[in-house]
């Protein structure tokens, strides 16, 4: 990967996997066939109000169907691996131990795979990526019955590991736990939707529930690691992790209390599960915000958390500005803020809120990760939502300037990190291969270096897909010259 701004002498290692992420229901559609069950996306989408544009996930980018085209999209943009996840409940349509395994949602994922590696692509596999078994909620809850879904789960790892372990040799076990917990459980933004807030949800308690649930998913994961390492490494050879979201967390101003407040957002954001799955302990802050609501591990439960990630799978967006107060547990008591103390925004704004473009943050913590936690990182997510793309039109939208600008921004803060600071960074995905379904913001944000007009569900590259691969294939092909994907091109 050569970028514009930095000396031609610095590379990244010859093994380095580069690519493009997504995730099944966000992209799958076809939410009935092939005998899956359903999800706790299904119905949750359908909710008036639940997303923004009132639409749903049955169609989204009618991947289950069109994963030819995602392929030969991947291929055009010579990716060297690619991240999506499976639907636990096309594999197992209820969920459980004891439920029966769906062979046709194994095949579909079978033959996928197959035509990766058919084509040179490594695939990167998400085992959980929010779209629980619908039958797990109503029977107990889901991620708040730790003692079941720990085994539901453990079960349902097996299973793609016996099935799919001979040709995946790299898994992830969650993504994103805090968004889980905290979007799920605690916000009731995302499914199942719960919360104190009454004007949301019916039911649910964000005191305690979002930190049962980050429990459960931590122990589930460490679980499913220990399966992995005893019944199939050996033979398959496969590595395996936890991808966790987390962005860089800058002090507001020089002031103690305000240096603090960063340090307490990354606590809450990273550290809750970081710290205990790579150094064995909850930080000390997490046990003073929560008190005996921070629910504990036993000795044997530790022994199986501690060091059950292979690798530091890294899902990050942005920076925020910190400053001491507030009351928003969720994010360490702490408050966020894009402007600075000049008045000035720190970065281009992104379409949602939460989102503006600051790459000296992406490498601030990338070493920060690595100086904390000493394992190789993986990059499983990092992209931007041009403001507006959904009104403009298609010619327009391809011209996606601000998402251009943000990856020059960040391939070259890593091509730093790992020249400069000496991080280890073994892999870096673009998120996402595709606009798709961004949950609670339905259709109408767009994180996509592909465009998809979604009446015709036809697919154009953007000018970020373009930059994306261009950059990467320079990398590859020294000599040859550089075979970019053409603009607007319909796959
Ligand atoms: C991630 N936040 O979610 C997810 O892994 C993707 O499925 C999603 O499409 C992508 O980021 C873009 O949103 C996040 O509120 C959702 O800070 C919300 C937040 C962060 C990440």
């Amino acid at each position: 990967m050569v970028t514009p701004n930095t000396p031609s002498s610095y590379e990244l290692p010859s093994n380095f996997l580069w690519g493009f992420a997504t995730a099944s229901f966000q992209i799958e559609g076809s939410t009935d066939a092939g005998g899956r069950g359903k999800s706790i996306w299904d119905d949750f989408s359908k909710i008036p109000g639940k997303t923004l544009d009132g639409r749903d996930g049955d169609v989204a980018t009618d991947s289950y169907n069109r994963w030819q085209e995602d392929l030969d999209l991947l291929v055009s943009y010579g990716v060297k691996s690619y991240r999506f996840s499976l639907a636990w409940s096309r594999i197992i349509p209820l969920g459980g131990r004891d439920d029966p395994i769906s062979e046709e949602g194994i095949k579909f994922y079978s033959d996928f795979i197959d035509a990766l590696l058919a084509k040179g692509i490594t695939p990167f596999v998400t085992l959980y990526h929010w779209d629980l078994p619908q039958t797990l909620h109503d029977r107990y809850l889901g991620w708040l019955n730790k003692t079941e879904i720990v085994q539901d789960y453990v079960r349902y790892a097996r299973v793609c590991f016996e099935r799919f372990g001979d040709r995946v040799k790299h898994w992830l076990t969650m993504n994103e736990p805090w968004c889980i917990s905290i979007l799920g459980y605690g916000r009731g933004v995302f499914a199942p939707g719960r919360s104190s807030d009454r004007l949301r949800s019916p039911e649910g308690d964000s005191s305690t529930e979002p930190w049962i649930a980050g429990h459960s998913v931590i122990l589930s994961h460490a679980y499913a690691v220990r399966a992995y390492r005893e019944e199939f490494k050996q033979k398959q050879g496969g590595e395996i992790g936890v991808t966790l979201n987390g962005d860089w967390a800058m002090p507001y101003d020089d002031s103690p209390a305000n240096i603090e407040a960063a340090q307490h957002a990354l606590d809450v954001a990273i550290g809750w599960f970081a710290d205990p799955i790579y150094l064995g302990s909850y930080p000390a802050y997490m046990k003073e915000m929560l008190g005996d609501r921070l629910p504990s591990f036993t000795e044997e439960e530790w022994s199986v958390v501690k060091g059950s990630s292979d690798f530091y799978g890294m899902n990050t967006y942005t920076t925020n500005l910190c400053k001491a107060g507030g009351e928003d547990e969720f994010q360490g008591n702490v408050e966020y803020t894009f402007t600075r103390p000049d008045g000035t925004q720190l970065g281009t704004q992104a379409h949602c809120a939460w989102l503006q473009d600051y790459p000296e943050g992406f490498r601030d913590l990338l070493n920060y990760l690595y100086k904390r936690y000493r394992k190789p990182i993986y990059v499983t997510e990092n992209g931007f939502a041009v403001k507006d793309e959904d009104k403009k039109p298609v010619e327009e939208a391809l011209h996606d300037d601000d998402r251009v600008q943000y990856y020059r921004g960040v391939t070259d803060s890593l091509i730093k990190a790992v020249n400069e600071d000496g991080v280890d960074v073994r892999a870096y995905f673009a998120w996402s291969l595709l606009d798709n379904f961004e949950w609670a913001d339905g259709y109408v944000t767009r994180f996509g270096v592909t465009y998809v007009d979604y009446k015709t569900q036809k697919r154009y590259a953007k000018d970020s897909g373009n930059f994306i691969a261009k950059d990467h294939v320079q990398q590859e092909e020294k000599d040859a010259p550089p075979t970019p994907v053409k603009n607007a091109k319909e796959v």
